[in-house]
């Protein structure tokens, strides 16, 4: 899955079939705009799209594998590097236009050689494009020398990712940003593994302490697969088709507009989640591992993780260490999660401290300064139970696809992933407190009028949510969800289009070359 990001010469090389003929328009219009706002035509295009997330969910910032699947709806940046001439003494000049120039206004930046500077307390969409300039800046550093100066740029962008919406949006924006300054500035080839990391840990700098599960969507998809992601020991992605079932399955994204915008909410939900599930880590080394264990860093957004607990624990137990398999053993972590945190009421700094033996300043300083979080306890247990059984449910529901369903009629088999799909719902709601009763109202009103498995999808608290739907009862969910759901919202004609899309796997980003 390694290797280079393609580079397309037509759109078929990017879309599935069905999608070609309006995103055609979509890409003439952008072009078009270009030429009229910058006078010339671009050179290349930078693309990157959303995704949504199948199965493992709020794991993936505790390092284990989820099953995202690209999606159509992306962002796209048209850029030319010849147009600027006139950059200020010791910078270089970024213009960065929107085709919703009444959202999104144009900027003009002049960025001095030495740093990219992010105000990341102002919820400004060109920040996105920053964040990914900065990383790609860090790169291209690391390439050509500390003294690389990089080129000026015209851009203009093109975002139909909704945003807050749980499919990603803003890390399409970041990859797609991160591709377009690698090619600008002369890179043929854009190693995709060193675009992901780079968009993981840019996309940190716009104030979300995300894991890397959506910029690995972004960029490694193939057309017609889901990815199966794992983050350790180190980034890796494959594609992972689903087979043939009858009645044929399709996934379907509802939008239940509620704004979830992670930006704004990020010390009490996103953030605070970050914060519990690493001092539950810690916790638990404390208090089962021997006095004094480390655990040791990882790529975790703050550096320790269940996973590394897991991993410390049964490399040091000698009575647990028979235990091998991934199932058995995160079996046997949610028995030591159930014995060990045993407060569902939570966790004060103070006790959490006294176990992991540091004072409440220093327990502040390591876990809860870089992103401020506000709560007075901390649900370690149910937050920890979510994680392990998460985990596990991924491994059930990919062992499920490396089977081939028998017979001709598969409605068991798919009851087995929609069964999964639904105690992940579950267990969001209920341990991981991320749902909101929207996204409970469509996943009840899908279930009811056929689909196998309904759940949010991505962070939660609103956006999107996803459903596994046999093909001959796709308008019947619809319809329910028409006449139960949306009818009783004032949708915009724009809402009313993107409410509910049939999700095909689509490619991950792309290059394409303007003649
Ligand atoms: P969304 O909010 O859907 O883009 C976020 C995180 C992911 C992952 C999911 C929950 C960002 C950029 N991404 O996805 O890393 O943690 O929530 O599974 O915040
Ligand atoms: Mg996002």
């Amino acid at each position: 899955m390694a290797g280079p990001v393609p580079v397309a010469t037509s759109l078929s090389d990017i879309y599935t079939v069905d999608a070609i003929a309006p995103q055609a328009k979509r890409w003439n219009n952008l072009l078009t705009k270009f030429k009229s706002t910058y006078g010339h035509q671009p050179e290349f295009v930078a693309r990157s799209p959303g995704r949504v997330n199948i199965i493992g969910e709020h794991i993936d910032y505790s390092l284990y594998s989820v099953l995202p699947m690209a999606i159509t709806a992306d962002a796209i940046l048209a850029v030319s590097t010849t147009g600027i001439s006139s950059a200020k003494e010791g910078s270089y000049k970024i213009k960065i236009a929107n085709v919703q120039d009444a959202k999104f206004p144009a900027h003009e930046f002049d960025i001095p050689y030495d740093a990219v500077e992010i105000d990341a307390t102002v919820h400004e969409w060109t920040n996105y494009f920053k964040s990914g300039l900065r990383g790609a800046l860090e790169l291209l550093r690391k390439k050509r020398g500390a003294d690389f100066r990089p080129k000026s740029m015209e851009i203009l962008m093109d975002g139909t990712v909704p945003a807050g919406g749980g499919l990603s949006s803003s890390a399409a924006f970041v990859s797609a940003s991160a591709l377009a300054v690698m090619v600008a500035n002369g890179e043929h080839t854009v190693d995709k593994t060193e675009l992901t990391e780079l968009a993981i840990v840019s996309e940190r700098a716009v104030g979300v302490n995300s894991g890397g599960m959506d910029q690995s969507a972004s960029v490694f998809s193939e057309r017609g697969s889901a990815l199966f992601v794992s983050f350790t020991p180190h980034l890796n992605a494959r594609p992972v088709s689903f087979p043939r079932t009858n009645p044929q399955l399709t996934f379907l994204i509802a939008q239940s507009f509620v704004t979830a915008d992670k930006f704004v909410t990020g010390p009490i939900h996103y953030n605070l989640r970050v914060v519990e599930c690493t001092l539950a880590a810690a916790y638990l080394n404390a208090a089962l591992n021997p006095p004094g264990t480390p655990l040791p860093a990882d790529a975790s957004p703050l550096s320790i993780s269940l996973h590394t607990f897991h991993e410390t624990y049964f490399a040091l137990s000698e009575q647990d260490s028979k235990i091998t398999s991934l199932p058995d053993q995160l079996n046997h972590l949610l028995t030591l999660v159930k014995s060990t945190l045993t407060k569902s009421e939570g966790y004060t700094r103070e006790e959490i401290a006294a176990v992991l033996n540091i004072s409440v300043d220093e327990l502040n300083s390591q876990f809860t300064s870089r992103f401020p979080v506000r709560a007075e306890r901390f649900k370690l247990r149910q937050r920890a139970l979510h994680v392990y059984s998460e985990a596990l449910r991924v491994f059930q529901f990919m062992a499920l696809l490396e089977k081939t369903p028998e017979g001709d009629d598969t409605s068991e088999y798919n009851a087995q992933l929609g069964n999964l799909l639904n105690a992940t719902q579950d267990s969001c709601r209920e341990e991981y407190e991320c749902s909101c009763p929207e996204i409970d109202q469509l996943c009840s009103i899908a279930r009811k009028a056929g689909s196998y498995g309904s759940r949010l999808t991505g962070a939660g608290w609103g956006g999107c949510s996803v459903h596994l739907v046999p093909a001959d009862k796709v308008s019947a969910v619809k319809e329910a969800w028409q006449k139960e759901y949306y009818s009783k919202l004032d949708l915009t004609e724009e809402q009313k289009e993107v409410a509910v899309v049939v999700s095909r796997p689509g490619s991950g980003s792309a290059v394409y070359k303007v003649e």
